[in-house]
């Protein structure tokens, strides 16, 4: 007879994920789809570890191609240093589930194995190992590499998700506005009713386009809702509460938010350059209190910010949170996070997203997080048996069915 602990580990290995944000997508988005060592290697919070160990000037690292970059890396990173950190473990751990020999420290052979790979192939037997069904993907109709594969008439790929990116839309009014220009909205720099109105096509146009899950934006941590200062928070404000919202309602999405974010802290690093900060919350509570038609998915990045995430979840159905992002995604915070989380939420929440950028990291970033939930959840699990309540296997399926993605499914169609 398997033990509880037993029995916990294994439901949790052998239930599918459905991924709530990563910047994956199908090998038909060309240059978009990234996998293999190289990527894996030059992956930007690898670039943010290698330069403190290199003294590279950072033009001379740009200027490199892919594989010098990569090389630089695994020399810094997994050869002069033990590679302990979280980013350089998760790289060892997908290349030894994949069946590699990473003892050898040999990257010429791990290149050429890659090399063999079909890309439609291994992107299924990425998605076994990982033991992730669905993947929600970023997609940005301000990417100029994205856009025209859409616009070509891009028809899917059912296990990937649509998820509508809309950064430089909210964030860089009124200069967005020139491209929607161009793309044929009747818009002005100003945020009158013509332009809020052509505004929502546009979402509305991209949501059919795309089929999207829900809208998505990252925010800085001096996001105020209302706004307080200055015409650019204004903007950002109005067009949230004129166009976004009112958009959200229409196609019952719900508005996914990401606060906490600083971006490009240090611009010599290019995508790891960016920092984090401690968000004011009141915004989001005013977004939820006010709209309570509007559904908001949200996960923050400051993990100062996590326990008042977290009582605001319990004050607000309309609020469903997400994920240990980006610098939570690390195992001791992952299991404080959903230890805490639990504790207050039980089963209504989604305790994590993989982020992942490459493909293969869905192997490493599930394979962790599922390490982690299961010490978490046995020890919740016996708690109940000390209280002599005993979970059955089929409760225990359906609640785990919940955490990887089963409530923020409901939630969306709620
Ligand atoms: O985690 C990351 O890869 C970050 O660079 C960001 O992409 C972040 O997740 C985001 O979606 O803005
Ligand atoms: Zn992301």
């Amino acid at each position: 007879m398997p033990t509880l602990a037993e029995k916990v580990h294994k439901i949790i290995l052998d239930t599918p994920v459905f991924d709530v944000h990563t910047h994956l997508c199908p090998p038909a988005f060309a240059e978009l789809f990234l996998w293999g060592i190289d990527d894996l290697l030059t992956y930007h919070y690898l670039v943010a570890e290698a330069f403190r160990q290199s003294d590279v000037p950072y033009e001379k690292f740009w200027a490199m191609s892919k594989t010098e970059q990569a090389d630089l890396i695994w020399d810094e990173l997994f050869i002069k240093h033990s590679p302990i950190s979280e980013a350089c473990r998760g790289v060892l751990t997908t290349l030894s589930m994949l069946g590699l020999d990473v003892k050898k420290r040999d990257l010429p052979a791990i290149r050429k194995w890659f090399a063999k790979q079909d890309p439609d192939d291994y992107l299924n037997r990425c998605m076994e190992l990982a033991n992730v069904k669905t993947i929600c993907m970023t997609n940005s109709p301000f990417d100029d590499l994205e856009r025209p594969i859409w616009e070509k008439g891009y028809k899917g790929d059912s296990r990937f998700a649509p998820a509508l990116r809309i950064d430089p839309f909210l964030l860089n009014w009124p200069q967005t506005s020139v491209s929607l220009k161009n793309w044929g909205y009747d818009v002005s720099a100003d945020l009158n009713q013509k332009t809020l109105s052509e505004v929502r096509r546009f979402l509305s146009d991209w949501t059919k386009k795309i089929g999207a899950h829900y809208v998505m934006v990252s925010l800085p941590p001096d996001f105020r809702f209302p706004a307080e200062r200055g015409p650019k928070e204004s903007d950002c404000v109005r067009l949230i509460e004129h166009a976004v919202l009112p958009h959200c309602r229409e196609f019952n999405i719900p508005f996914a938010l990401m606060p906490g974010v600083k971006r490009s802290i240090n611009p010599q690093l290019k995508l790891a350059g960016d920092g984090v900060g401690l968000s004011d919350l009141q915004p989001l509570a005013t977004l939820c209190a006010q709209f309570p038609e509007n559904k908001f998915t949200v996960t923050i990045l400051s993990r100062e910010n996590q326990f008042e995430l977290t009582v605001l979840a319990r004050k607000f159905r309309n609020l469903h949170v997400f994920g240990c992002w980006w610098f939570n995604n690390n195992p001791s915070i992952i299991d404080q996070l959903t230890r805490m989380r639990i504790e207050m939420l039980g089963l209504s929440f989604t305790p994590q997203h993989s982020d992942a950028r490459v493909l293969d990291q869905l192997i490493y970033k599930w394979s962790h997080t599922r390490e982690v939930l299961s010490w978490v959840l046995m020890e919740k699990y016996d708690d109940l048996v000390y209280s002599g309540w005993h979970p059955t296997e089929a409760e225990i399926k359906r609640d785990v069915a919940d955490l990887f993605g089963g409530a923020f499914e409901k939630f969306c169609k709620s």
